[in-house]
């Protein structure tokens, strides 16, 4: 809980500051579902609006692929180059109850901790895919304390397409098994990734056919022919092989955002697509509907420069709720 009597601004200021034990505060408050807490929450978030520049890093991929492994190797590496690392674990198996998580199953690991990376986790409660309007905003915080943030979620395929619209960029981890070519394009996961890891190569011979079904799957899964394919990487994350690749990959994908279009394009779509899913999930399709009859989204996104995200979301359902006082309820104003 944060202190009675902070200031969101000055809860933001040690936010800002890299201070721990006031991003755990603002992550509680980001999170607190009462609704006296909500506008301290949305304070709070304006106030980090703009200043949120870590870069955003979501880890996917099955049950058991290693993610949790490779995280773990990945933030102690990048906290030896001098790189400041959150992380953010999304654990589908647990459910809020009275404040505490339940069946929290994902513990970081020793060296990772040991090398200072800040740990979060956060219930998946009941929405498909197990993310929550939380995780933007919950990312929304980390981002502006530490220079890079990891977010671990489960999950293949359309019900997880989420997570693309909190990062700049997925990887998507991936066991070595054979002919898996169908299930992965089945499962429509190789259309989203800027990088795929095979993981596990210490164990099986396979990890190198693996990828190269990943890499036949991806030319026949993006017809876009923008001439640039997401590498595919193989290595182990107990072993501690191909980390310092898969970093460069990561930054090298983050430098092709930087020298293009690209990077901006995506973080407005994300923005816009958390503020689309955010509302379709409070009001349903009908709500969203009624709102984008009297403009575009994007216009009345565009409308609030430099608000949050969050706080765009509760005014934009403020206009949806006054829409239906006003039609279904008879006017009461
Ligand atoms: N042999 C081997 N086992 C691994 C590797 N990475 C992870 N594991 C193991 O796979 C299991 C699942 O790993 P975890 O990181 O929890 O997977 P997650 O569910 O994707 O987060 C654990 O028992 C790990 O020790 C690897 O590179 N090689
Ligand atoms: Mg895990």
């Amino acid at each position: 809980m944060s202190t009675p009597g902070q200031s969101p601004l000055a809860l933001a200021e040690r936010v800002r500051a890299g201070d721990r034990s006031g991003v755990a505060q603002a992550l509680n408050l980001v999170d607190d579902g009462r609704a006296a807490r909500r506008a301290e929450a949305l304070d709070l978030l304006d106030a980090l609006e703009g200043e949120a520049t870590g870069r955003r890093i979501g880890i996917t991929g099955a049950p058991g692929a290693g993610k949790s492994t490779l995280l773990d190797a990945l933030a102690t590496r990048l906290c030896s180059l001098g790189r400041s690392v959150a992380i953010l674990a999304i654990d589908p198996s647990s459910r809020k109850s009275g404040g505490a998580l339940l069946g929290d199953r994902f513990r970081m690991g020793a060296s990772a901790r040991d090398s200072g990376v800040f740990f979060r986790s956060l219930a998946a409660r009941d929405q498909l895919g197990g993310l929550s309007e939380v995780t933007g905003a919950s990312l929304d915080v980390l981002a502006a304390a530490f220079d890079t943030v990891f977010v671990e979620t489960v999950g293949v395929g359309q019900s997880e397409a989420g997570i693309v619209d909190l990062v700049e960029t997925l990887v998507f981890v991936a066991q070595p098994a054979a002919g898996d070519l169908v299930q992965f394009m089945k499962a429509g996961i190789l259309e989203w990734p800027d990088v795929f890891f095979v993981n596990k190569s210490d164990l099986s011979e396979l990890a190198g056919r693996t990828a190269s079904e990943l890499r036949a799957g991806i030319e026949l899964g993006r017809p876009d022919a923008s001439g640039e394919r997401p590498p595919v990487l193989c290595g182990s994350a107990r072993d501690g092989i191909g980390i310092d690749a898969l970093i460069e990959a990561i930054d090298g994908h983050h430098a092709s955002l930087a020298r293009s279009e690209a990077g901006p394009r995506r973080r407005a779509a994300g923005r816009l697509a958390r503020i689309r899913t955010a509302l379709a999930i409070r009001y349903g399709t009908r709500g969203l509907a009624r709102l984008i009859a009297q403009a575009s989204l994007e216009r009345q996104v565009d409308a609030h420069p430099g608000r949050s995200v969050e706080r765009i979301i509760d005014r934009l359902s403020a206009r949806i709720e006054a829409g239906w006082a006003g039609t279904d309820a008879g006017a009461e104003t």
